[in-house]
């Protein structure tokens, strides 16, 4: 069921899949181009998910994911507009990443400037054959404004980003998923199924390990090591220690759970 939920505005859609919350952009006609009033909605949605959603999945309508920032927003603002209008993407995406539920993003065709911020703050990308990455921010003579800066050198390495923002190089989807743009790969068209399963399987994952991997992962990871392992050791006796480990552990000596199988 497809519901335009009222606060949203014409540009999201959103639709109810059980646990999963399917979010689309959907604004073909300017390329899901994101406005002002796109992002603060995006803010809004991720801060407060719909009752019983346990994951979201982020898509675009039409042929591409998203064109990026919508370029009229910026022809008129003078430097505290433009930071304030930044730190406006910034708590909208902070929202996603630093949210309680996992975010996957399904993306084709263009996934360019503010479009690959957002699937960069989400934690899963998936990627059809259609999909490609650019920041032609250089090439406006901007800057990146949404994230970029922290989330991507972490993604595909900072020579990269400086390569993409002086030159606009773009990048297509299988070398995009070799350098870690996206973690899957699909065939033209099935990016959106294929997120929907990802997100039905993070779901199910227990609400202490979630936590886990959506608050003290990316923590530890940024942690001097010392700190980093303490904080693991806690982190782990915490999950370790809630009755649904014990369930599931209990599930797989009994017989009772699926085994690890190849990928
Ligand atoms: C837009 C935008 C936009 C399309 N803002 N209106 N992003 C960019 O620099 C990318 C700009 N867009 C493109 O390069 C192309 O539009 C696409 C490669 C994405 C798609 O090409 P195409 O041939 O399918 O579409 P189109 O004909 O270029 O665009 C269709 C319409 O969407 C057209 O408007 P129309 O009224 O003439 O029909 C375009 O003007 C409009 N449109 N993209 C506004 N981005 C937090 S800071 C982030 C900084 C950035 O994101 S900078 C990167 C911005």
């Amino acid at each position: 069921m497809t519901q335009q939920a009222p606060s949203l505005p014409d540009s999201l859609a959103v639709e109810q899949r059980g646990s999963v919350a399917v979010l689309r952009l959907s604004r073909p006609r300017k390329r899901n181009a994101i406005d002002d009033a796109t992002v603060d909605a995006m803010g809004a949605f991720f801060a407060s998910p719909p009752p019983g959603t346990r994951a979201v999945v982020v898509h675009g309508e039409g042929d591409h994911f998203c064109a990026g920032l919508d370029l009229n927003s910026l022809t008129e603002t003078d430097t505290t507009e433009g930071v304030a209008h930044s730190q406006r993407w910034h708590r909208a995406f902070e929202r996603i990443e630093g949210g309680d539920v996992p975010v996957i993003a399904a993306l084709h065709g263009a996934v360019i400037g503010g479009g690959l911020e957002l699937a960069m703050a989400c934690h899963i990308r998936v990627a059809d054959r259609t999909a490609y990455y650019a920041l032609p921010e250089g090439q406006r003579g901007i800057f990146v404004g949404g994230g970029a800066a922290v989330r991507l050198p972490r993604l595909i390495g900072l020579a990269r980003m400086q390569d993409m923002m002086l030159t606009g190089r773009t990048y297509g989807a299988e070398e995009g998923a070799a350098v870690g743009f996206s973690q899957y790969l699909v065939e033209p068209g099935e990016a959106l199924a294929k997120a929907v399963e990802v997100a039905e399987r993070a779901a199910q994952t227990a609400p202490l390990t979630t936590f886990a991997v959506l608050h003290a992962l990316p923590r530890i990871a940024e942690a001097d090591p010392r700190t980093g392992s303490l904080m693991e050791s806690l982190m782990a006796a915490v999950a370790s220690g809630d009755k649904d480990a014990k369930a599931k552990l209990r599930e797989f000596l009994e017989g009772r759970a699926p085994k690890v199988v190849r990928g």
